[in-house]
């Protein structure tokens, strides 16, 4: 017997809405759903006549917000940016005081601000909240980052703890097995509250920037078994899963082992080498670059696996520049296994530095935002449900259990012992990329990230000084007190003189 009113609603029928739709409806609420297009909502609704909580279809929002039980819970699941705002338009006329709006795309946190203030003053509630793992994840239990007013958060949270991701309470690990109108139940849910208003938007932002970051460096240590060693996809398929057993146990690389092991139907040679070298981006790792630059904080490894896929994507100049531009001459000739062991390590550091950086950016953004963020438990609601589950989540969880202050993952004693023991193969792989002239930007500006916060001095003596000679910005003494600022009285230049 389906109630009048719905748990829940839901506004924006592309897959990922209609997978969240029935994610929610096999927990037994039951949601309403709208969309502009009425066809997509009637076959949606015609297509799932029997999820356990029931699929109210709603052809107009007036009748969509009517059917919803107060006060009232809607997520919008549209494109981000203007068909975001003309859905909330649409929507703020129809809403009461109370009512809940929870964005579930993939907003600019800096857009969640603006909309749950605009919304606060009329007396809404607005939440803007990550939903990582695609459509699967979406179906059968996402990482879900939700940032709003707590008290909103209170009234969604037994919807959005049921439908999340589940990992297990005591390995970590992601419980898998849901099919449909068979939700899993038990275990730890992947979500909880983040912060006040754009908090949830820019957490997923930085996991979307961690995410480029792991698919880049991944596809380094695979041009790097392919340049140096030679191997085959099948037999780098094989090693991927061996990795997938150890530290390295995540999400990406379990199907970068599918991958590489699969054919391509057509050609009936391996899927990779049919697949063209260009990777498109939908801006995420982009956000993140450029909030890392705006904040003045260092999150190099990211940007590379960001420009990575923009030089990917300059195909044809770099077929061009193919026939012109020479690379060393020389192979590898080593041992196989100890070179696999050396781009094994390699991955983890840089791993561990890509995330480093990450979670500073996230300590300065909490400070720039008046955010109080949870580093251990956001490290635990990515372990299942989005793209960057891995078990290796669970070391920066239990990374911040021991110092919630950690001014830097490398400085934890586990990361700092795990970078130091591998770093010898760390930095062979990277003079051997750097001598056979195998591109590896993300593995090397890590390494070179690392070195750098390592290091009591840096050049930037040298540099400071070119700064007080050419524009008398002025430097500071290592003998006297930070923040005295001294100018030196440099000579004229001795230009060279042009002739006329
Ligand atoms: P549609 O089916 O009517 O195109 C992803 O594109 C989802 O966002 C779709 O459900 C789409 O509805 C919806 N959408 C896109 N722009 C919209 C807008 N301006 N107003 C309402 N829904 C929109």
């Amino acid at each position: 017997m389906p109630k009048s009113q719905s748990d829940i609603g839901l506004i924006g029928l592309a897959v990922m809405g209609q997978n969240l739709a029935l994610n929610i409806a096999d927990h037994g609420f039951q949601i309403s759903v709208y969309n502009r297009t009425t066809e997509k909502t009637d076959k949606f609704v015609a297509e799932n006549p029997h999820t356990p909580g029931g699929v109210v279809g709603t052809k107009t929002l007036e009748e969509f917000v009517k059917s919803l039980a107060k006060p009232r819970k809607m997520i919008i699941l549209v494109q981000a940016g203007k068909a975001t705002d003309a859905v909330i338009d649409g929507l703020v006329p129809l809403l009461e005081q109370g009512d809940i709006v929870i964005d579930g795309g993939n907003a600019l946190w800096t857009d969640t601000i603006r909309r749950e203030k605009a919304l606060a003053a009329k007396g809404l509630r607005f939440i803007g909240s990550g939903v990582s793992g695609g459509e699967e994840g979406a179906r059968f239990g996402p990482s879900l980052m939700p940032g709003g007013e707590l008290a909103a958060w209170k009234e969604l949270k037994p919807i959005w703890e049921a439908v999340a991701a589940k990992v297990d309470a005591k390995t970590g690990k992601p419980i898998m097995g849901a099919t449909p109108g068979h939700p899993v139940t038990g275990g730890v849910p992947c979500t909880t509250y983040i912060g006040a208003n754009g908090a949830g938007h820019y957490v997923k932002m930085i996991h979307n920037g961690i995410e480029y970051g792991d698919m880049q460096m991944i596809c380094e240590a695979y041009a790097l078994m392919k340049g140096l060693l030679g191997l085959k996809a099948a037999e780098m398929g094989a090693i991927f899963t061996e990795w997938n057993a150890g530290i390295l146990d995540s999400f990406l690389i379990e199907i970068t082992a599918d991958i590489l092991k699969q054919k391509d139907p057509v050609s009936k040679k391996p899927f990779v080498d049919i697949v063209l070298d260009t990777a498109g981006q939908k801006g995420t790792g982009k956000w993140t670059s450029t909030n890392a630059l705006d904040m003045g904080v260092p999150a190099p490894t990211i940007a590379e696996a960001v420009f990575a896929r923009c030089i990917s994507a300059i195909k044809e100049e770099r077929v061009a520049a193919s026939k012109i531009l020479k690379g060393p001459a020389k192979k590898y000739r080593g041992s196989k296994k100890a070179l696999l062991a050396a781009i094994h390590d390699a991955l983890y550091c840089s791993k561990i530095c890509s995330y480093a950086q990450g979670f500073q950016l996230m300590r300065t953004a909490q400070k720039e935002y008046g955010w109080t963020l949870n580093f251990g438990e956001i490290a635990q609601i990515w372990r299942g449900g989005c793209i960057i589950r891995a078990a290796f989540l669970q070391k920066i969880t239990e990374a911040y259990a021991r110092n919630p202050d950690l001014a830097n993952l490398l400085l934890d004693p586990y990361f700092n012992k795990t970078v130091k023991k591998a770093q010898e193969n760390w930095r062979k792989v990277i003079s051997l990329a750097a001598e056979c002239g195998v591109a590896a930007p993300t593995f090397s500006s890590a390494l070179a990230y690392y070195d750098s916060y390592r290091s009591a001095r840096l050049p930037a003596n040298l540099l400071q000084s070119q700064r007080d000679y050419f524009g008398a910005h002025t430097y500071e003494r290592t003998d006297q007190p930070r923040g005295k600022f001294f100018h030196l009285d440099w000579p004229e230049p001795t230009r060279p003189q042009i002739a006329s």
